[in-house]
């Protein structure tokens, strides 16, 4: 199966690192397409950011829709379009943080969020509520690190998740941790083993997830709110998508 995984920042580091980390786990046979938008923020961290990376992600799947795309996963822990991404494609669509909250709710019956910001720690809120996870989910903890620091050698980003895990195993009464930032897809290992704690990371659940959806043969439903778009007119620099057809 053909897996685009699409990192919702302009970060060519950082989708590298999700693309690998996608592949690693990925079955023999899937095979890993890692992209990122030609426009947008090099890191989400605001509603702002959050909204317009929604377009590029958009614009990813209807690229990947001309690839013969088998399914999609969206690499940010908002994540942002995932709805009006399955109004595209018949394939399955999954974003980071919905994988990684049924993940973790399948091994423990509490766990923590550690994400980057507290400012983006409301969009992870607003998620558990939408998703249903909220009586699982103890506490949302922020490191207090910018995303990019996630990128630079030597900096502390490391040493901040891994206190604030163990903060949250220590004082939150859970049985489980989910590393709220994409740019977190390779730390895992090493955090678990910091920790002494299972952790769930979205990229990799993700990417298992949307296996055994196309494995089950199941895709996003053409029937109801996820149907494809109604064709109409659009202006200004959104006028390709008047081409937009419903009947694929
Ligand atoms: C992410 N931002 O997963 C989110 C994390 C966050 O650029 N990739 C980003 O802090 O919300």
């Amino acid at each position: 199966m053909r897996l685009r995984v699409i990192n919702p920042n302009t970060t060519a580091a950082m989708t590298r690192k999700i693309g690998e980390a996608a592949q690693r786990i990925a079955a023999p046979g899937t095979t890993v397409v890692a992209t990122q938008p030609a426009d947008g923020p090099v890191s989400i961290e605001s509603h702002f950011d959050e909204a317009i990376s929604a377009v590029g992600v958009l614009e990813e799947v209807l690229a990947g829709e001309q690839e013969g795309t088998d399914a999609y996963v969206i690499a940010c822990f908002g994540d942002p379009g995932l709805l009006a991404a399955r109004e595209l494609t018949r394939a399955p669509v999954i974003g980071i943080a919905e994988a990684a909250f049924h993940a973790a709710s399948l091994i423990s019956t509490r766990f923590s969020v550690v994400t980057t910001l507290s400012r983006t720690g409301i969009i992870a809120e607003h998620l558990l509520e939408q998703y249903g996870f909220r009586h699982h989910c103890r506490r949302v903890r922020a490191a207090e690190i910018p995303v990019l620091d996630l990128e630079e050698d030597g900096s502390a980003a490391l040493g901040r998740i891994i206190d604030e895990c163990r903060r949250a195993r220590d004082e939150d009464g859970i049985g489980a941790i989910v590393l709220g930032c994409g740019g977190m897809a390779d730390l895992t290992q090493r955090i678990s083993q910091e920790v002494g704690l299972p952790v769930v990371e979205g990229v990799t659940a993700a990417v298992k997830l949307a296996e055994a959806l196309v494995g089950l043969g199941l895709g996003t439903s053409k029937h109801g709110d996820l149907a494809f778009p109604r064709p109409k007119p659009f202006t200004g620099r959104f006028e390709s998508y008047s081409q937009l057809s419903n009947d694929r």
